[in-house]
């Protein structure tokens, strides 16, 4: 049995110039994660005892739980000192860090504290997303510049599922590992070494009520998907949770794909860049498949603003290939329209 920290630290003696600061975010995360944890597995007794999102007992509005998660997070990355500044979806400006820390401290958590948050009311798995940057320079506070003109560099990518069970997984470009949370000792405890998705599925995750507002070449993916084939394993089969950490997880365990693409609506998609789709792409990358916006790997995107957005297309090489393919012959017009300049 090995623990999250004893991995963190086994990890930090492989990279001999390492000072132990990275392993201490590392675990301030996994504190934050078990926080916030807690108050997700007690959210359906919110009507009852007057938890998170409902009247309290003394009749005071509570904040939504994913704002709680966000607070439990800046609040355990403050503590912790490793970390200048955070981005996070539920925060419209960079959460600069002031004194020593914000001078000093080498790295910067991108978050999105609770996505998929509205399916809790629902018991469905939700998941806290995060990308950690090094900071080239310190010695002086965070600025937007700093982090919109290549101040930083992507060094951690991972997520944390509250589902049946709690796991973190996460990626530091030495491939990926899950720990599964023990909360009967309150221990993140190394259950999937090496994970590692591969190249071929039969999943794939998509919102079809969208369909038709989808680039054509989304549109012969899908169908693509449920040809009958049996040479090819198809039809594949359709598994969509509303919630990306969850889908992302099964298919990295799987198999699969996962696209949610941009439309004529919203060409640039729903999901954010720096928070949620560069950390499942490192995630991805790191297992061995692919992830791109259709076109140009979630990875080369510029970030020109923290909160910008992308299509996403994630999971097994071969799938995430095929519809890129596709992509390539049916929807140049949509790419030259919307994305080309991006
Ligand atoms: P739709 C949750 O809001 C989320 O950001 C992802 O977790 C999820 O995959 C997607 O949006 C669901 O969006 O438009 O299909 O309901």
């Amino acid at each position: 049995m090995k623990t999250l920290v004893e991995f963190i630290w086994e990890q930090q003696e492989k990279y001999g110039n390492a000072t132990g600061e990275f392993s201490r975010l590392m675990n301030d995360m996994g504190i934050a994660g078990k926080i916030v944890n807690r108050d997700v597995n007690r959210a359906g007794l919110a009507e009852i005892l007057g938890y998170e999102g409902t009247v309290n007992v003394q009749g005071e509005s509570q904040k939504k739980l994913d704002v709680i998660a966000n607070n439990e997070f800046i609040k355990a990355l403050r503590n912790g000192r490793q970390c200048a500044a955070i981005i996070s979806e539920e925060n419209e400006d960079v959460v600069i860090f002031d004194g020593n820390i914000g001078m000093n401290a080498k790295y910067i958590v991108a978050l999105d504290p609770l996505d998929g948050s509205s399916n809790i009311e629902v018991n469905v798995p939700i998941g806290t997303i995060f990308a950690i940057y090094k900071r080239k320079e310190t010695g002086k506070l965070v600025t937007l510049d700093e982090i919109l003109n290549g101040g930083i560099d992507l060094v951690c990518g991972g997520y944390i599922i509250y589902g049946s069970s709690t796991m973190m997984v996460y990626t530091t470009g030495d491939g990926v590992n899950g720990f599964t949370y023990d909360p009967t000792c309150g221990i993140f405890i190394l259950s999937h070494e090496n994970m590692k998705i591969s190249d071929l599925g039969n999943i794939y995750s998509i919102n079809e009520a969208n369909y038709l507002y989808f680039p054509e070449g989304v549109k012969h993916y899908i169908k693509y998907c449920q040809e009958d084939d049996p040479g090819t394993n198809r039809p594949y089969t359709t598994r969509y949770i509303g919630s990306l950490i969850s889908d992302f997880h099964r298919n990295l365990l799987r198999g699969g794909i996962y696209i949610y693409p941009g439309t004529k609506k919203n060409p640039q998609g729903k999901l954010r860049l720096m928070y949620e789709c560069i950390p499942v792409a490192f995630l991805a990358e790191q297992a061995g498949g692919k992830a791109s916006d259709g076109f140009k790997r979630i990875l080369d995107i510029p970030i020109k603003e923290i909160h910008q957005r992308t299509p996403l297309f994630i999971g097994s090489r071969i799938m995430v290939e095929k519809a890129e393919a596709l992509m390539a012959e049916y929807s140049q017009d949509f790419y030259e329209t919307f994305m080309k300049d991006k």
